[in-house]
């Protein structure tokens, strides 16, 4: 039966509610019930029912002919919509029993029963029913692993999913075709069905081959990395300019991936990956999108010139200029607010800030008595594998960064990943096409971190400050070095 498996988008009938219109019939030389390996992939290919005829060895010559054999028991066995049992066998039976059994009966009656389980696990706009799933391979660090793991569940939260269950493999390099091994996707089609999981998310990012390959296996829509952070900005753009590099973005990744994608795997139902302007052209043609990709390509260079010629106005104006940067959710919008009364959106969510908010903050001049005016500006927050898509169509906002006259790089210290959220920024910036200037390092969050993180810290950054936007910690400190990271930016003292 495992041999003869077909792939779930194939079968004549499928879904959550339905059973697959197949009814298969086994025979077995010993009078066993059906084992394991056969009733799970009835589980996964969703047969009507299974059943088995335990013939008797006796009268079966090996060229078949001459006398005939006896069947010696029947078992009948069938899915039902329980979490735990999943299936039932049934004792063994007189194949009489089950040439009687009404089949279509059986069949609408536990589909009845899948209906109102699948209206129970019923997914609510807005709210995915995700299975994560973390791969590990030989060349990847444990603890990173650990943390990348935690933070695909952040980000799949911050779209707006709800996390039903998170798998993991260790294997020593992906997959080709299917990223995890056979059994582990197995496991996952499974355990995708018995939770109602309508949505499976990888840690990591995927070839369009590889989406296909598990998408036809565990029937349901399978999403990576990238998709999970554009979703979460096509969720979060809200000015023209924000929507348009998002747009961007997400038809540069999506356009080598739509070849191939079922019916049932459409992006037009809704739901992590699906969300953006661009959804509604995704269906037509190729060219038509590389079309619109070269039109949103422009209006992103006009923006991006727009957006030069307002930073010469403030350099004419000579106001100096401290770009916020940091891993996405330091903080970093909670601190441009404390520090200039800005109400910008700042939330327990990865990705809040998507469009730069520039402020004017007055701070001490270190040089004289008296108070000089800087804009600060808020940005976008950094992630570990930035997709490149991303990065180029943030282009513009992150020449923000890259033209400011100097940096605050905030940090959430009472992250379990500071450091290597730190290393991350810092391989983000030097990226850069233009070298940012001068560059202070800000640790936030003191107020929710041990003694020992804080001695950690100072001895690994001994120049870092330290403050804690929230509960207003520090600010004088930063103020003054900020007077001075600007006046030396400026000046170049
Ligand atoms: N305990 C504590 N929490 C803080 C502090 N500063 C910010 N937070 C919290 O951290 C979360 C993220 O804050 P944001 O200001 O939105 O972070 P961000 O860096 O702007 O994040 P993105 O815009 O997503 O990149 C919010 O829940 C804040 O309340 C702090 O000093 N202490
Ligand atoms: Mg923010």
């Amino acid at each position: 039966m495992r041999q003869t498996q077909i792939p779930l988008l194939e079968l004549p009938r499928y879904g959550a509610e339905r059973l697959c219109g197949i009814r298969c019939i086994t025979t077995e030389l010993k009078s066993d019930p059906p084992n394991e390996a056969q009733l799970t992939a009835m589980a996964l290919q969703r047969l009507d029912a299974v059943v088995t005829l335990c013939l008797s060895g006796q009268g079966f010559t090996k060229r078949g002919g001459g006398q005939t054999g006896y069947i010696r028991q029947t078992y009948l066995a069938n899915l039902i919509p329980h979490p735990e049992a999943r299936w039932s066998v049934s004792p063994p039976l007189r194949l009489e029993d089950v040439t009687e059994q009404d089949f279509l009966d059986l069949v609408e009656g536990l589909e009845e029963e899948f209906r109102r389980q699948a209206q129970a696990q019923a997914v609510q706009p807005g709210h995915d029913r995700v299975l994560v799933v973390g791969l590990l391979t030989d060349r990847e660090d444990p603890v990173l692993f650990r943390d990348t793991l935690t933070e695909i569940q952040r980000l799949v939260e911050s779209a707006g999913g709800d996390i039903l269950h998170v798998t993991k493999q260790k294997r020593s390099r992906p997959h080709p075709q299917t990223v995890i091994g056979e059994g582990k996707l197995e496991e996952v089609a499974l355990s995708a069905q018995t939770i109602g999981a309508n949505l499976v998310v990888f840690n990591r990012d995927l070839s369009p081959m590889q989406v296909r390959n598990i998408e036809r296996q565990v029937g349901l829509r399978v999403v990576d990395r990238t998709e999970v952070i554009l979703d979460i900005f096509a969720q979060r753009a809200k000015t023209g300019a924000g929507k348009l590099q998002v747009e961007l973005a997400q038809l540069a990744y999506q356009l080598p991936r739509l070849a191939g994608r079922g019916l049932a795997m459409s992006r037009l139902g809704g739901g992590i990956g699906t969300r953006g302007p661009g959804e509604t052209k995704l269906e037509t043609e190729r060219r038509a999108i590389q079309k619109r990709i070269s039109r949103l390509q422009s209006q992103v260079n006009e923006l991006q010139a727009h957006r030069a010629r307002l930073r010469q106005q403030r350099q004419r104006q000579s106001v100096p200029s401290v770009a916020l940067v940091g891993y996405t959710n330091a903080g970093k919008s909670t601190l441009l607010n404390t520090l200039t009364h800005a109400e910008v959106y700042a939330a327990d969510q990865l990705f809040a800030t998507l469009d730069p908010t520039t402020r004017k903050l007055v701070i001490p001049d270190t040089f004289s008595d008296e108070l000089k005016t800087i804009l600060l500006t808020d940005t976008v927050g950094f992630i570990h594998d930035l997709p490149p898509s991303l990065v180029d169509a943030f282009r513009a906002t992150l020449e923000e960064v890259s033209e400011a006259d100097a940096l605050l790089h905030l940090v959430d210290l009472s992250h379990s990943a500071w450091q290597s959220q730190i290393r991350a920024v810092m391989t983000i910036l030097s990226e850069m096409p233009v070298t940012p200037g001068p560059i202070l390092l800000v640790l936030n969050k003191v107020d929710a971190v041990d003694q020992d993180r804080l001695e950690e810290a100072k001895e690994e950054y001994p120049q870092a400050l330290f403050v804690s936007a929230r509960d207003r910690l520090g600010l004088e400190t930063l103020r003054q070095r900020l007077s001075q990271l600007v006046h030396y930016a400026v000046e170049g003292a």
